[in-house]
């Protein structure tokens, strides 16, 4: 691992003219929100899995999973209760390079998430597929506190946070939409904080 992080916090470019999306707070503290309690796990017995419309399903144990190639990456972070914290570093395995190994079909075209806790939640591939999305177990350097998601969170700097899985153990290739935990609760699918898709 480096030290030298990638600053991928202009991003917001592509979305709006404004670092912070509208309607949101920059605040300094990083709260905690879960729907339930953070889940225990085993590091002998975790397993990540990439299962539906791949050339390979995979079935990684946590080593395997760290001796990925990673990366740190210096995002933004944007909750849909209306805060967002800047400049979060975040270390891990980017999406196109994981899906990259289990090789996609072309006819996949939506992605579910799933969790420790029961969470889920879904996103068009197309949003999946960028670098800024991380399989992340580092958060500053050191390994992610349980509470924000460790061992493993995903994490999505281009939507609001309940795209990004605490605890995340397993992807789903899908060649149909379906919805996550969230989602079938009302909340968007795309949600992009410039254009403040909050609920669908
Ligand atoms: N597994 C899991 N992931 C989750 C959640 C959850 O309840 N369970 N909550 C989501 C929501 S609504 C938000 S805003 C972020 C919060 O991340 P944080 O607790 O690290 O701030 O995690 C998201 N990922
Ligand atoms: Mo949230």
């Amino acid at each position: 691992m480096t030290n030298d992080a990638i600053d991928v916090t202009d991003l917001y470019r592509e979305f709006g003219d404004e670092r912070l999306p509208p309607g949101q707070r920059e605040t300094s503290a990083f709260p905690v929100l879960s729907k339930s309690g953070t889940p225990d796990w085993d590091p002998e017995t975790w397993e990540f899995t990439v299962t539906g419309a791949v050339d390979e399903e995979l079935s990684l144990s946590w080593d395997e999973f760290r001796d990925l190639p990673s990366e740190t990456q210096q995002q933004d972070f944007h909750c849909v209760t209306g805060w967002s914290k800047f400049d979060c570093r975040f270390t891990g395995v980017s999406f196109p390079a994981l899906a990259e190994r289990a090789g996609v079909y072309d006819d996949a075209v939506h992605v579910m998430f799933s969790a420790l806790d029961g969470y889920t939640t879904d996103l068009p591939l197309e949003d999946c597929m960028r670098e800024e999305v991380l399989f992340a177990w580092a958060y500053d350097g050191e390994d992610l506190p349980e509470d924000h998601g460790g061992p493993l969170r995903v994490v999505t700097p281009h939507k609001y946070a309940y795209k990004g899985a605490k605890w995340v153990d397993g992807v789903e290739f899908l060649t149909e939409a379906q919805r996550g935990y969230w989602e079938k609760r009302g909340y968007s699918e795309t949600a992009n904080p410039w254009e403040e898709e909050r609920y669908s």
